[in-house]
Parts: C-alpha cells; sequence; structure tokens
C-alpha cells in the first residue's frame, strides 16, 4: 500500500507553511520569529513545554519582543519566551496517517498525532516507510479475516501490520526478492504479537497447503518454552526469532525455518522477585493428567526451588493448566511424538527436581556430596543414569595433571555451580532440540525454487538500572540491526541518488559506525578483550574491566567508571554495564563430567544433548584450560557464537527487501488508555522515526529502472511511440499519465518517484490486466 502524497502547502494555513526539510535549525528559528510576529494578527496555534516534561498546545494571543502570550483551552494564559514556543500543525492535520504529511515534524507534533490516533484505537501510522505500532494493551478490532480479505483487495489503505505483509508479498513476486519485516521495540511494546499478526495474513494469502497451520502452531510452543512473565511484560520472549517463510512458485507457503538467538538460560535457576522462570514449568505442573504426575513424580509448583524463589506463580488471566493443552496439541501439530513429548516433559522435572537437590559438608575443607533424597533419586530416574553417578558428576570434578588422572572434591558453592550449569544446559539443550523438531517438520522439500519472507522478532536496545552480559549482547545487535537499518534506508538511498546522478542535497546521518568498531574491533574491541580474558584461568571480571580502561580509554564511545563498571555510548543512549558475572557468562562451562554423565544416560534426549555439546566444542576457544580424559571442555564463547550468528543474520537480511516494524510501549503500566509522552519520545528517538520521515519526505523512495517501467506499463501507452527504447517509453507513459515533474527524477539508469506515484500506476496495470483477463475467459467461455 502506498502512502498518500504529502499534503500540498497550499492546503494549510499560510503561517504554517514552513515545511522542515533541509531548513537549518537557525533558518527555522529566524522563521519562526518571523511567524510569531505575525501571530498578532493571525492566531497560530503554538506547543509550550510544562515544567513536568508534558506538551500542550495554545494559541498565541500576542506576541511583543522576545515574549509571547499563549492561552490554553482550559483557559490557562501564560506569558512565555517566544524562543521556547514550537510551533504545532493547523486542525487539518490532526491524525494523519502517515507523519510525513505533517507540515511540522517537530517532535511534540509528532507526539501528538501518535497520540490523537491511539486515543481512538488507532495503533498504527506510517512514517515514510516504516510503520509505527503503538501498544494497545487491550484487544483492538483491527484483525481477522474480514480486515484481511479488505487490506488483500485493497479496500482498506490506513496502516497496519496486514498492508506491510501485503507489500511483502506483493514485492517479493513482483521483484523477485526475498523480502524481510524487521520488528523491533522495548520489551513489551508488542513486537510478537506484531510477528503473530504479520505471519497470520501471509498464511491467510499463502494457505492451502496446510503447512500454514503448522507453522501459526510454533508460536504457542515458542512462548511456552521461550517467554516468562518479567516486570515489564506478563508474556516477554527471553530469545530472539527469526522465521523465514517460503513460498512456491504459485505463491503458496511451502515450509518454514526457525533460527533463534540467545535463550536466557539464567532464568532457569534464577528469577527476580515478581518474576516467573518459562512458562511450560508452571504449565506442566498446573497442567500435567494424573499419570504423568505420577510418572515423572511432579509436585506443585511451590515446591521447587527454581520456582518457588520469586514469589509468583499466577499470571493474571491466565490459565497455565488450559495452556499446557494447548502445547501439547501444538507439539503434535508439529510432528514431535508423544513419547518424545513425554521426554520433553520428563526432562523439565528433571531441571525442576535438580534444583531441590541439596549437598552436605564431608570434611573440614567444606567439600560436599549430594544429599541422597527424593530429589536426587528422581533426577537420576527421570534423565536415566546410576544415582552414585550424577552424584559424582554434582560433587567432583575430574582433572588430569601431568600424566595423572585426578578427582578434586568440590566445595558446597562450586557444587550448586555445577548443579545450576546441569539444569541450564539441560533446558538450553531442549529448547535447541525443539526448534530442530519444528524445522524438521516445516523443512522445505529440496526443491528450492521459490522465495521467501523472513519475520524478525528480536529484543530491542535495553538500559536498565543494572545492565549485565544479556544486555551488552541485545545491545550490540542493536547497534547491528540499527546499522542495517541506517544502510538501507539512508546510506544506500543517497548512494543510488549520487550514483544515478539525481539532484539530491546530500543529508546527514548519525552512523553508528564508532560504536560498532568499540565492540567488533580486533584485538582491541570489547568482544576479543572479553574473549581473551575468558581464556585466562586467573581471569576475573575485576581484570576484565581493568583491561577495558587501560585499552579503550581514548575510544570516544567508550568510558570506565567505577569499579567494574563502564559506559558504552550506544546510538540510543548511555548505557552503564556492570562486568559482574562476565566471563562465566561468556565462558558458560559446562564441565565434561556433567557432559560425559549426559551421555551415558539410557533416556535417548540426554544423549542427544550430550553430542551437540561435544560439536558445539570442535572450535576454539575459550574456558580456562583444564584436560579431564584426554578431551578438553573448551568451547566457542557465547558472545563469540552470537556475533558470528549476527553476521550471518544481517548477511540474510542484506539480500532482501526489509520492511520496518517500531513497536512503541505507550506506558509502563501495561495499562490501557494512557500515554506518557516523555516514555514515547525516547523510543522514538531510539529508534529514529524522526530522521526517517525528514528524510523519505525529501527524497524519491520509489524507484525503477527504465527498461522494467517500460516493460510494466509500455502496454498502457495508448499512442505509440516513435523511438522504442525504454527512456523514451517511460517518458511517454510518465506523460499520458500526467505525472507532475516535480514527482518524479529521471536518473541514469532510474526512475525516482516520490511516494505514492507508482501506486495509481499499479492500479490501473492491474484494472487493466484483470480487464483483460475477463475478456479472455469470457472468449473461451464461448468457444467451449
Ligand atoms: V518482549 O521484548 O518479548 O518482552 P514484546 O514482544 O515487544 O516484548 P509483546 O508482543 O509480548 O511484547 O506484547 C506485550 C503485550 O501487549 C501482549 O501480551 C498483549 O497483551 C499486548 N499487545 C501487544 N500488541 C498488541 C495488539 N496488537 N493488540 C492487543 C497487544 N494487544
Ligand atoms: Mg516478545
Amino acid at each position: 500500500v502506498e502512502d498518500r502524497p504529502p499534503v500540498g502547502d497550499e492546503e494549510l494555513d499560510s503561517a504554517a507553511a514552513a515545511p522542515l526539510p533541509s531548513v537549518s535549525r537557525s533558518n527555522l528559528e529566524r522563521r519562526w520569529s518571523d511567524l510569531t510576529s505575525f501571530a498578532t494578527t493571525k492566531k497560530v496555534q503554538s506547543w509550550f513545554q510544562f515544567p513536568n516534561g508534558n506538551w500542550e498546545m495554545g494559541t498565541i494571543i500576542s506576541s511583543s519582543g522576545t515574549d509571547s502570550v499563549i492561552s490554553f483551552p482550559e483557559g490557562k494564559v501564560l506569558k512565555v519566551n517566544s524562543d521556547s514556543l514550537i510551533p504545532a500543525n493547523p486542525d487539518i492535520l490532526d491524525g494523519v496517517d502517515d507523519l510525513m504529511q505533517l507540515s511540522y515534524l517537530n517532535e511534540p507534533s509528532v507526539l501528538y498525532n501518535l497520540q490523537y490516533r491511539y486515543n481512538q484505537d488507532m495503533i498504527y501510522t506510517k512514517a515514510g516507510p516504516v510503520l509505527v505500532a503503538v501498544n494497545p494493551l487491550k484487544e483492538v478490532p483491527l484483525y481477522g479475516n474480514d480486515y484481511i480479505q479488505a487490506y488483500k483487495s485493497k479496500s482498506i489503505e490506513s496502516p497496519h501490520v496486514y498492508a506491510i505483509a501485503d507489500t511483502a508479498i506483493r514485492e517479493m513476486t513482483r521483484d523477485e526478492v526475498n523480502q524481510s519485516i524487521i520488528i523491533s521495540g522495548e520489551s513489551g511494546a508488542g513486537k510478537t504479537e506484531t510477528a503473530k499478526i504479520a505471519m497470520q495474513y501471509l498464511a491467510a494469502l499463502g494457505g492451502g497447503s496446510g503447512i500454514e497451520y503448522e507453522i501459526l502452531k510454533t508460536n504457542p510452543i515458542l512462548e511456552a518454552f521461550g517467554n516468562a512473565k518479567t516486570l515489564r511484560n506478563d508474556n516477554s520472549s527471553r530469545f530472539g526469532k527469526l522465521i523465514e517463510i517460503h513460498f512456491s512458485e504459485t505463491g503458496k507457503i511451502s515450509g518454514a525455518k526457525i533460527q533463534t538467538f540467545l535463550l536466557e538460560k539464567s532464568r532457569v535457576v534464577q528469577c527476580a522477585e515478581g518474576e516467573r522462570s518459562y512458562h511450560i514449568f508452571y504449565q506442566l505442573c498446573a497442567g500435567a493428567p494424573r499419570a504423568l504426575r505420577e510418572k515423572l513424580n511432579l509436585k506443585d509448583v511451590g515446591e521447587y526451588n527454581y520456582l518457588k524463589q520469586s514469589n509468583c506463580y499466577c499470571i493474571t488471566g491466565v490459565d497455565d493448566s488450559a495452556q499446557f493443552r494447548i502445547v501439547q496439541e501444538a507439539l503434535s501439530v508439529v510432528h514431535v511424538s508423544k513419547e518424545d513429548q513425554e521426554s520433553v516433559f520428563a526432562m523439565l522435572a528433571a531441571v525442576l527436581s535438580l534444583g531441590n537437590v541439596s549437598f552436605t559438608i564431608i570434611d573440614n575443607e567444606n567439600h560436599v556430596e549430594a544429599v541422597a533424597d527424593e530429589s536426587l533419586i528422581n533426577v537420576a530416574k527421570l534423565i536415566g543414569c546410576d544415582i552414585a553417578d550424577l552424584n559424582l558428576a554434582l560433587s567432583t570434578r575430574k582433572m588430569r595433571v601431568g600424566n595423572d588422572n585426578i578427582v578434586q572434591k568440590l566445595t558446597l558453592s562450586q557444587a550448586i555451580d555445577t548443579r545450576d550449569a546441569l539444569a541450564k544446559s539441560v533446558y538450553a539443550c531442549l529448547f535447541e532440540w525443539l526448534v530442530d523438531q519444528i524445522n524438521k517438520s516445516l523443512a522445505v522439500g529440496k526443491r528450492r525454487t521459490g522465495r521467501s519472507i523472513s519475520i524478525l522478532d528480536i529484543y530491542g536496545f535495553e538500559s536498565f538500572d543494572r545492565n549485565s552480559f544479556e544486555q551488552f549482547c541485545i545491545n550490540y545487535a542493536n547497534e547491528r540491526l540499527q546499522q542495517h537499518f541506517n544502510h538501507h534506508l539512508f546510506k544506500l538511498e543517497q548512494e543510488e541518488y549520487i550514483q544515478d546522478g539525481i539532484d539530491w542535497a546530500k543529508v546527514d546521518f548519525d552512523d553508528n559506525q564508532d560504536c560498532l568498531n568499540l565492540f567488533e574491533k580486533k584485538p582491541l574491541g570489547l568482544l576479543s578483550l572479553l574473549d581473551e580474558e575468558s581464556t585466562f584461568p586467573n581471569g576475573t571480571d575485576f581484570t576484565f574491566a581493568d583491561k577495558l580502561k587501560q585499552h579503550l580509554k581514548s575510544n570516544p564511545c567508550f568510558r570506565g567508571e567505577r569499579e567494574k563498571a563502564f559506559n558504552v555510548s550506544h546510538f540510543a543512549g548511555e548505557v552503564i554495564y556492570d562486568a559482574t558475572g562476565f566471563l562465566e557468562k561468556n565462558r558458560d562451562l559446562l564441565h565434561l563430567d556433567s557432559i560425559q554423565l549426559l551421555s551415558s544416560c539410557s533416556c535417548h534426549l540426554p544423549r542427544i544433548f550430550a553430542s551437540n555439546m561435544l560439536n558445539q566444542s570442535e572450535k576454539p576457544v575459550v574456558g580456562p584450560l583444564h584436560k579431564a580424559g584426554g578431551a578438553d571442555s573448551q568451547k566457542l564463547s557465547v558472545a563469540t557464537k552470537f556475533k558470528g550468528q549476527l553476521f550471518q543474520l544481517i548477511q540474510r537480511l542484506e539480500s532482501t527487501t526489509s520492511h520496518f516494524i517500531r513497536c512503541i510501549k505507550p506506558n509502563n503500566s501495561q495499562s490501557p488508555g494512557s500515554y506518557e509522552q516523555g516514555l514515547v519520545l525516547q523510543q522514538l528517538r531510539c529508534c529514529g522515526v524522526l530522521e526517517v520521515v525528514r528524510i523519505s519526505r525529501s527524497g524519491f523512495p520509489t524507484r525503477m529502472s527504465h527498461q522494467k517501467f517500460a516493460r510494466r506499463y509500455g502496454f498502457l501507452l495508448m499512442e505509440s511511440v516513435a523511438s522504442q527504447d525504454p527512456l523514451s517509453v517511460s517518458i511517454a507513459i510518465l506523460h499520458q499519465f500526467n505525472i507532475l515533474p516535480e514527482m518524479f527524477q529521471v536518473g541514469y539508469t532510474k526512475l525516482f518517484f516520490r511516494t505514492g506515484q507508482i501506486g495509481a500506476l499499479e492500479d490501473t496495470r492491474n484494472r487493466t490486466l484483470n480487464g483483460i483477463l475477463r475478456v479472455q475467459s469470457c472468449f473461451r467461455g464461448h468457444k467451449a
């Protein structure tokens, strides 16, 4: 769906006709002071920011010198400095569906426009090529089959996720290029819901083979195993996800592939007050039928240490037991057999029981062994190993010293770490295994001739009071994605204009290459230094933080802070990281003793997990060296693996046409109806929405080569053209359709259009083609 062209200035109040693009700040201020003096004769609406940070619109009733008198709707009248006023748009522009149409594109105007729409449940707004979605935090009547049909037939044009998905399908077919829909935003902003809405549309349009049903059923599974209640979102995704949906040449869905990123596995053993661990644990405890409960020796949620530590068992409005049945059914749809499902539930019960395993001190050096109680016995039974072997794996470590194998006893804290590491690994492996099973079930046949649409639902930029390794990785990912966004929308755009000889005043945009260099530079970047320190046996979070301060102090994006803290200037703002736990989380070691234990189990899942872990250790290299039994337990560091995944992801996205959706969270309390200006503004700034509008409006976002344009629309020409070269044909088309000179530019190889121009041509083309088809089928009908 193409956007409407910008409202012409002549339609606006003449006083307001000062479009923003290419106007410098001082220029703007001068114009504004002209405007305010003009206000004495003409009423001008203006924004004023109150000390609480909120903007309110008022009418300037007089201006003299540097002061203006402004009156507000409730009767308040203030005398303020004219410089503090920001021009507001005329009423006719209230609630426009594309921010590009605003005459004034300042922050309060954008905020107001989004709020105006939000108050009427119009949660979607375009910002040029980007879709902004403000989370309604309640059900809104915008979805379902009627809406899908309406967007398909283009009888509705207002901004929507459906419209984005529709554009993706059309461009995939028209340009024969893979597409991607990139969804970003803070936790709780609505990314996962948006991704599901997009999938719904693709499934409806590309359905037929039945595989679309399987694809939709992956959502309840991945949410059960990868989402949890946090303080920000009752259904927070604790992993990133890319789903690539494949289409056959006939436009039908032929399969899909899911890739996940960086599951937060620490949540399995530790979670904050008021939050929950992964949904599936509560669902299993609440929903397992009696036979399964007995078989797994399941208890109530309140009896498991891992679940009871955060004092939160339920989510308002969610029935875990009903959810369990939905997950079971979904697992069957993606062809996980009943036996395998039972093994999955056994692994979950084993993880929970592990958390209840306790230790007793056996000597005066604080060494321990596990207490042989019900929990330990249950774990051994569930994974299929000897109780004694399990006890040894949890309370000792085999080491190789010189030529001798020695067995070292563990202290209480070491044993607890070993137990928790095993629980986390089993859970993470289970998650990976499930994704593998899903992928097998959705696999595209060998003939991979068609095209694909990928949907990326990935954690947005995070800045908390305390930021750890997880935020470090997440924010690094966001820097990479932001660069993709920049490249896609700004850089490539500009370069293309310049290359094609188009008149284009260069627009500056914030490049985040410096920050990326800070992360990625070798050998002196954050990631390299982290890996280096992680390989030193004596490396600690302290020595790591010290190294950073020593080597990076001259980097403008970096600042050392007190103790183990350091500050990074991200594109979205400054974040102070606390290096505590960085090394351990980056090494993510599971001792070989634990891997060996799993590989000796009689149940098949633990054995698969063990062999996957060993496969991952093929490549170098982090983790203090301790050889045991000939093999060593080194493996790829978490940060390095993540970086590799990210590079692959970006590479993949770069080969697609990307569509961006920016989700916005209107308040921090997950409650409908409240719209906190400051919070929204900060998010708009973080994702560059304002920049995008400014640049797109002043540019020519639609483009097509002369050849393609002539081929695509040439048949619509009424009169034949003397010369058949593509450029002449193109010009003739432009002429025939009365496309105004300011609405396009002719480049060396391509035609460039302002927004909205190609849409009209496409409509005519479709109508004409449909007409031809109808005539043809009539004709065939006659012959028959
Ligand atoms: V996180 O980074 O995974 O913590 P998301 O994914 O951005 O986060 P999510 O999609 O889970 O947020 O949305 C949070 C909640 O907002 C949902 O559980 C819904 O209750 C609510 N929401 C989001 N989008 C919509 C919508 N289009 N309609 C109705 C919505 N409710
Ligand atoms: Mg989510």
